[in-house]
């Protein structure tokens, strides 16, 4: 990595601590990433990502400020970024996916806390992440009771918002959830100093979508087998684009669609045509979180889908892009969002269709169904999905995990045997 110290400095980063964090974390992602074996030319991109990672697009945010701009951190892929770009800041994913970061979490919440959250915490509180920093606002929601008590203590850190996220999908949440990205617009005219107008909105919802676009065509190659793109990368991909900048994203995931989509042409696949195909359901994996996919890709089975927010939940649904008035974009909007199948909403069985119609769409062997450890939505949620599933004859295993790599023996033990199960 390049020398970002002056930059850290003045953000005034625990530099000491911070170094430890950039030792592991190349010689992690070498072993876990670069022993790949024929992986797309377009992944270089996201290698020098990871390589600068606390550099590049920091300092780029950074330069922004200076320029008068204004730079939101969000928790949720509940949160509109379309409304901060149309007033010309930049919103930026900010969970952390790091044990690094969870013991800082732990001297202020509890211990049964699930680890996204003791990370972000952790990551802000102990001054270890120039992404936690820079935000002049942070944009949180009331999806999980951990996330809700957790903004309170953040709240002392940093000016926050928090976005009122319905529970329900019933026509009048809907109608609520529109007032709610109302209320975020006032916010976000108020802290940038730019008005949002209709063409500004309008630009901004058609900018990501590109970017949802392209990840749906990197996402729709893994349907083919042999498999062009292993699990590991594309979920890299999904990771990087919460935050990097939406045109320049959407423009590497539509560099790299064209590779792969040349590379089915050509019957070039990263994993053999029989390979068993997994999809990974459940609680979202934040950069770096690459554990439970290292585990099922080096025992040579390959994730083709997730179903999470750092997966189909993230790009699927579209804003329709046909409002010309700021009212008919709100609407938009909210209608788009509220598709969003969380474990946080009741019911939720839409998120389970979801999964039926992916594993038939991704020809898919089998399903780990995850959530991070204290996550109760998801682990409540997890005995309906495997109810649905076993209806369905899809084999389904459940795991429970967090970010430490104590229980990585007793996972690859549990994940071999599903495999050998499906192999069978
Ligand atoms: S829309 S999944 S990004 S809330 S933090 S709920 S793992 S206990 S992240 Fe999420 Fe938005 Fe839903 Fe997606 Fe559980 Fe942890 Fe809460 Fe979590």
């Amino acid at each position: 990595m390049a020398d970002y110290r002056e930059m850290w400095a003045n953000l005034g980063m625990d530099l000491e601590h911070h170094d430890v964090l950039c030792e592991v974390l190349p010689e992690a992602f070498g072993g876990i990433y670069l022993i790949q074996q024929d992986r797309p030319k377009g992944m270089d991109f996201y290698d020098f990502v990871v390589a600068e990672i606390h550099g590049v697009r920091p300092a780029e945010m950074m330069q922004h400020q200076k320029e008068g701009g204004k730079v939101f951190g969000t928790f949720c892929v509940y949160v509109p970024d379309e409304v901060v770009f149309a007033a010309g800041g930049i919103a930026a994913g900010l969970c952390g996916g790091s044990q690094f970061w969870v013991s800082g979490g732990e001297k202020v919440l509890p211990a049964n806390t699930c680890p996204l959250i003791k990370a972000s915490v952790g990551a802000r509180l102990d001054k270890t992440c120039p992404f936690f920093l820079i935000p002049d606002m942070y944009v949180a929601e009331n999806t999980c009771d951990g996330k809700k008590k957790a903004w309170e203590i953040m709240a002392g850190e940093v000016p926050l918002h928090i976005i009122d996220i319905p529970q329900m999908k019933r026509d009048r949440d809907i109608a609520a959830f529109e007032a709610e990205i109302k209320d975020f617009i006032a916010v976000v005219e108020k802290v940038t100093g730019n008005k949002i107008t209709a063409e500004s909105l309008g630009e901004a919802i058609k900018m990501i979508n590109n970017k949802r676009r392209a990840l749906q065509r990197v996402y729709n190659a893994r349907k083919a087998s042999p498999v062009p793109i292993s699990g590991k990368d594309a979920l890299l991909v999904t990771q990087i684009n919460f935050y990097d900048d939406p045109a320049r994203a959407a423009q590497m995931a539509n560099n790299l669609a064209d590779e792969l989509e040349q590379r089915i042409n050509n019957g070039t696949g990263v994993f053999p045509n029989n390979a068993v195909r997994i999809m990974i359901s459940g609680t979202p994996m934040a950069i770096p979180n690459w554990k439970l996919h290292h585990i099922v890709e080096s025992l040579g089975a390959a994730v083709v889908v997730e179903e999470s927010c750092t997966g189909t939940r993230y790009f699927e649904n579209l804003v329709d892009e046909s409002a010309t008035t700021l009212e008919g974009q709100i609407r938009a909007l909210a209608e788009r969002y509220m598709k969003t199948n969380c474990a946080c909403f009741t019911p939720n069985s839409a998120r389970i269709d979801d999964i039926v119609r992916l594993a038939d769409e991704y020809k898919v062997d089998g399903i780990i169904d995850t959530n991070l450890q204290f996550c109760n939505l998801y682990s409540t949620e997890s005995y309906l999905v495997k109810q649905v599933m076993t209806e369905h004859n899809l084999p389904i295993m459940h795991i429970e995990t967090d970010y430490s790599e104590q229980d990585f023996e007793q996972l690859r033990t549990r994940v071999e045997a599903f495999l050998e199960m499906l192999r069978k």
